[in-house]
């Protein structure tokens, strides 16, 4: 279940939109994604009652196409908005504290660069990692360093069975890799936001995942 899930999972903001993001957000839909993090982040980022009112707008496209609606960082927003989970990475507020604060009913999805972390986020009941970045990225200006696909075998070899996302500088034509690799998805940024087509763009990073990840049987 939320291995299927995760297969297309788009994350965005106003930052990295070019154009309004609740056109962006209606065409990723109608291309296919499958899952969605609110990350309003970076130069320009809205905050305060702004950033409520757009993710409150982007909650309710979600929830008309059954879209699990993520928010990152933000556990207050994500309880605030009734929101399906919430996404944090090994910086922000311990994993631990927020599956205590979003109960066990919510998704928590929490950020990964080595076998270590994983391990750690199982523990603390995550129902997904996030890995990456796998390829150099330039939607996180304080991104660390590249881990490449070989993370991704590495992590798989030793947790069969952990539901994983693959992050970071992810395109079409790396896709497939990643899959291979043993990502149960990928999540992108610019693969989608900055595409010229974006429905179209994100139709075809669907196929590219259902049709890798059918070949493997998963
Ligand atoms: N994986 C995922 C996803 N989403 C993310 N936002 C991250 C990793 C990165 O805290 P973090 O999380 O390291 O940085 P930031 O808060 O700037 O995004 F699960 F979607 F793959
Ligand atoms: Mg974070």
């Amino acid at each position: 279940m939320m291995k299927q899930k995760l297969s297309l999972y788009f994350v965005m903001g106003s930052v990295d939109c070019t154009k309004d993001p609740l056109a962006v957000l209606d065409e990723a839909i109608e291309g296919g994604i499958t899952m969605f993090q609110f990350r309003e982040k970076g130069k320009g980022a809205l905050t305060g009652i702004e950033k409520y009112r757009l993710a409150e707008k982007l909650l309710e496209r979600c929830l008309a196409h059954n879209i699990p609606f993520i928010v990152n960082d933000d556990v207050d927003l994500a309880l605030a908005l009734q929101a399906d989970g919430v996404h944090v990475g090994q910086e922000d507020e311990a994993a631990e504290r927020v599956r205590d604060r979003i109960g066990d009913h919510k998704y928590l999805g929490v950020s990964v660069h080595n076998l270590n972390e994983v391990k750690k986020a199982i523990a603390v009941r995550a129902d997904y990692v996030g890995l990456g970045p796998i390829f150099p990225t330039v939607s996180k200006d304080d991104a660390k360093q590249a881990c490449g696909l070989t993370m991704i075998e590495h992590i798989r070899a030793h947790e069969k069975h952990v539901p994983l996302v693959a992050i970071g500088g992810i395109t079409e034509q790396t896709s497939k890799q990643v899959i291979e690799a043993g990502a149960d998805g990928i999540a992108v940024i610019s693969a989608i936001c900055r595409a010229k087509h974006i429905c179209e763009q994100t139709k075809r990073l669907y196929e590219i995942v259902m049709r890798t990840k059918q070949k493997g049987d998963r």
